[in-house]
């Protein structure tokens, strides 16, 4: 109702454009959203964060004590210390395991959520055996409430891969003891790759439990920064998705794939890029191996389309939007697409109602809101 007194104004205008434009206004209006699957399937949403307060209190000392780095500063500098509305209400939502974000949940029709400690979990920081405190209490905590709410929470484990073998061992203490489903690493570690062998820890416990690894944006190592944060570009607007594109992709081509053929990694925002840029990037890639330009680099045992295929999996968390998710669909294919919404930092309703309205299969919709998420994160 409010949308349409909201549009009054713009009604001539928007009677004299094209027809799509039209459809897609009216087609926003055309459904409540509620939970308990009454379009056919249940929503999961895939990439959803919290925080912890002492997570936050540290990431704030970091920022004031000059030990954050240039990211972290623009980050979290922002999100815990501005008054304005966007930083103090996702402050409030990421601190809620409670009444209201279940509330917000049913008022968007989600049913189920997958948590993570928000980005950038405990990496940045510089005191291991502090990193490792926060982490666990963050994953006891969660464990604590999605027992809870148990039809509508579902954990991933945070870790601190600062220490590979302590993170494995909690990989497989949140797989067998807390009831966890996956587990959400954030990008790159101060500047480290998890191509890098330190790391090898991590995915064997990975193999060990069957579990999925979702790797999250994190803010940009200050190798990666140059001019980004004088042109507003450095966060989830746009250095993000960079930045996590980049780690994603030296991870097929330093060959983690063929040295762990089962492993599923999985990504949001549109797979941050990748469909988009998958023809191209295989292209020069084949061309780079068949010259020999780079040294370290093997042939690998598949094209880039095999692993897009068979190992990674795309979440839309704010890329609620239909010509890219259609995109996904066409390269990943079906069962490998699945709805996220990334709240509470995009936290948006009629985004829900779009992607409700896909044209797509009843089929392949069930699969991307409920039954691929079912089957990846093994619920
Ligand atoms: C933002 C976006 C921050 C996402 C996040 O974690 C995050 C943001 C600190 O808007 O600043 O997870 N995101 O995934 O798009
Ligand atoms: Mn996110």
């Amino acid at each position: 109702m409010k949308r349409r007194e909201v549009n009054t104004g713009l009604a001539a205008a928007v009677a004299a454009m094209s027809l799509p434009a039209q459809a897609k206004e009216s087609k926003a209006m055309t459904h409540e959203l509620k939970t308990g699957g009454d379009r056919g399937y249940l929503r999961i949403a895939t990439e959803e964060a919290f925080a912890t307060r002492e997570q936050v209190d540290v990431f704030l000392r970091m920022v004031k004590d000059g030990t954050a780095d240039q990211g972290m500063v623009s980050l979290w500098g922002f999100y815990a210390q501005s008054p304005s509305e966007r930083a103090t209400q996702i402050m409030d939502r990421l601190l809620d395991l409670g009444e209201q974000r279940i509330a917000h949940m049913d008022a968007t029709g989600i049913d189920k959520a997958i948590l993570a400690l928000t980005s950038p979990g405990v990496q940045p920081l510089l005191d291991v055996e502090e990193a490792k405190g926060i982490a666990s209490r963050a994953n006891d905590y969660l464990a604590e409430r999605c027992q809870a709410h148990p039809d509508r929470f579902i954990g991933m484990t945070a870790v601190a891969p600062q220490d590979p073998h302590w993170s494995a061992a909690e990989i497989l203490r949140g797989a067998k003891e807390l009831g966890f489903k996956g587990v959400q690493i954030n990008s790159h570690t101060q500047g480290h790759y998890l191509d890098e062998p330190q790391f090898d820890p991590i995915f064997r416990a990975l193999a060990e439990t069957g579990q999925p690894l979702y790797i999250h944006p994190a803010t940009l190592p200050d190798s990666m920064m140059g001019g980004m944060i004088d042109a507003g570009l450095d966060g989830a607007v746009f250095g993000f998705g960079v930045e996590t594109s980049y780690h994603l992709l030296r991870l097929v081509t330093t060959g983690i794939f063929d040295r762990y053929p089962n492993l599923q990694i999985m990504a949001g925002h549109g797979f941050e890029a990748l469909p988009f840029w998958l023809y191209r990037t295989d292209y020069m890639h084949k061309a780079g191996i068949r010259s020999q330009r780079y040294a370290r680099l093997k042939p690998l045992q598949h094209d880039l389309f095999h692993y897009i295929r068979n190992n990674f999996l795309g979440t839309t968390s704010g890329l609620c939007w239909e010509p890219a998710v259609k995109l996904m669909l066409d390269v990943m294919g079906e069962d490998r697409v699945m709805y996220a919404m990334d709240y509470p930092y995009q936290y948006v309703p009629e985004e829900v109602q779009a992607m409700d309205n896909l044209a797509i299969s009843k089929e392949a919709k069930k699969k991307f809101f409920q039954t691929n998420a079912e089957r990846w994160f093994n619920l």
